[in-house]
């Protein structure tokens, strides 16, 4: 980047300590020991800890768009480990420690802001889900805490507990560890600590068929670019998942939902925590550029638009105005969707599959975006030593075959 004033002005802005384009934007080698493909934040977390962690730095992460234009530079930023079954726990629960650190790891400021996160009660249903949440939560080492409706106030005060609105709320489980980070930069902070170990980030570089040698085993890749021989491949291609896996002959227990979200016209701070309310599909929470970011449920049908129904945004809005009077004459500054991948049981698939050398990641549905370094540490370690990390261990594709299933009520709070 050549010297300017402008330029000057532009890094002062930027509110991390480098540039985003100082991660090198490559172009494809002939062969490389492990290819990634899918260049979201979980894709690229991989290579990074590859790189760090593996020992293993000749690698490639391919993107057909954008680095982060996937659901990671769509999603509304909600980090929290409160699930309810041990598995599940204790795998957020490992992402949520290592967000702790993010910024000093990757020297990049995430803003990963542990703002709280408050899930609310509007009946009685929804009161003895809580509780129960929080007590499991509390006996696996995970912060949770039950609030009264007037201690949710409290902690938010912008939150309407009257009695006779259509959604009371009954009471709030409340994560102060869960907050925010800043989506898109997680995506550059990983790219640029990635790419200063040595792997190539590819932007504009599809995978369009998966190669496969006499054994069956995977040799490489054919991309928009041409081919690129490996003999490790990780898919993470969140929402298109099943299309890339097709490619190798296997069919993954996966639906595509399109999920939306909008923000509002920036103003002062306001809104000092995330709320959430999974039984309206509505939650809020406030940028540090001063939007207010609203997340609504997924469309009732599979679909790869990048546009939820706009009914669905309507009831999520209806219902933030009753919770928050506040923000009822506010305008919506835009709005936009991302498609997700949601498994039967509503908990992602880690590790190996049928085909040798074929390793994949997805099914994260609404809520991969808080899991991203965890998920990314754990695959990583599968990828590289072919065999499961221990907190990757329930997530197989095989337990589709096994029925051991992990059923996580939590995991797409948004979605059902
Ligand atoms: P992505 O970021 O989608 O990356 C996959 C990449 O693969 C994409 O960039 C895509 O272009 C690329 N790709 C696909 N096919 C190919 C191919 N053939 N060749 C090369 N590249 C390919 N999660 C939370 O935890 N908290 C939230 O608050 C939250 N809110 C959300 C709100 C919305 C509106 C949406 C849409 C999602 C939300 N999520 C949330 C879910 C979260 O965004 C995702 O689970 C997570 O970002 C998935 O990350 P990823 O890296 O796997 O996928
Ligand atoms: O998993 O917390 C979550 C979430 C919030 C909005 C979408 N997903």
């Amino acid at each position: 980047m050549r010297f300017s004033f402008a330029n000057v002005a532009l890094q002062a802005l930027s509110h991390n300590s480098g540039w985003p384009e100082q991660w090198r934007n490559a172009e494809p080698k002939a062969a490389y020991d492990a290819v990634i493909i899918g260049a979201g934040g979980h894709g690229l977390a991989t290579a990074y800890y590859l790189a760090k962690e593996q020992g293993l730095s000749n690698v490639a992460v391919l993107e057909k768009g954008w680095l982060g234009g996937g659901n990671t530079g769509r999603n509304t930023t909600i980090i929290r480990s409160n699930y309810l079954w041990e598995e599940s726990a204790a795998l957020y629960e490992h992402a949520l420690k290592l967000w702790e650190g993010l910024s000093q790891e990757l020297n990049y400021n995430v803003m990963y802001s542990p703002r709280g996160v408050m899930m609310l009660a509007h009946n009685t249903h929804d009161v003895q889900v809580g509780k129960r949440h929080v007590h499991a939560n509390r006996l696996a080492g995970v912060d949770n805490e039950w609030l009264s409706p007037e201690e949710a106030k409290a902690f938010c005060p912008l939150l309407n507990v009257a009695r006779d609105i259509r959604y009371p709320v009954v009471g709030a489980a409340l994560q102060r560890r869960g907050g925010t980070a800043r989506h898109d930069a997680v995506a550059w902070g990983y790219a640029r600590a990635a790419s200063a170990r040595g792997v190539d980030i590819i932007q504009n570089c599809e995978a369009t068929a998966i190669r496969r040698d006499a054994s069956g085993a995977v040799s490489g890749v054919e991309t928009t670019r041409g081919a690129i021989a490996a003999k490790k491949l990780g898919v993470v291609a969140a929402g298109h998942t099943s299309v890339v896996m097709a490619m190798a002959g296997v069919r993954m227990p996966l639906e595509s939902y399109p999920l939306q979200a909008l923000v509002s016209e920036p103003v002062k701070p306001m809104m000092p925590c995330v709320v959430m309310s999974n039984t309206i599909h509505a939650y809020m929470s406030q940028s540090d550029k001063g939007e207010l970011v609203i997340g609504a449920g997924t469309d009732a049908y599979i679909s790869y638009s990048q546009t939820g129904g706009l009914h669905i945004a309507n009831h999520t809005l209806e219902a933030i105005c009753e919770l928050f009077p506040t923000v009822r004459r506010m305008r919506m500054l835009r709005n936009w969707g991302g498609v997700v991948d949601v498994t039967p049981d509503r908990s992602p698939i880690i590790g190996s599959t049928p085909v040798p050398g074929l390793y994949v990641n997805c099914g994260w549905g609404t809520g991969g975006f808080k899991a991203t370094p965890g998920s990314g540490h754990v695959f990583a370690h599968t990828i590289a030593r072919g065999v499961p990390h221990p907190l990757a261990a329930p997530f197989t594709l095989d337990r589709f075959r096994s029925g051991r299933l992990i059923d996580e009520a939590a995991a797409a709070a948004v979605a059902h």
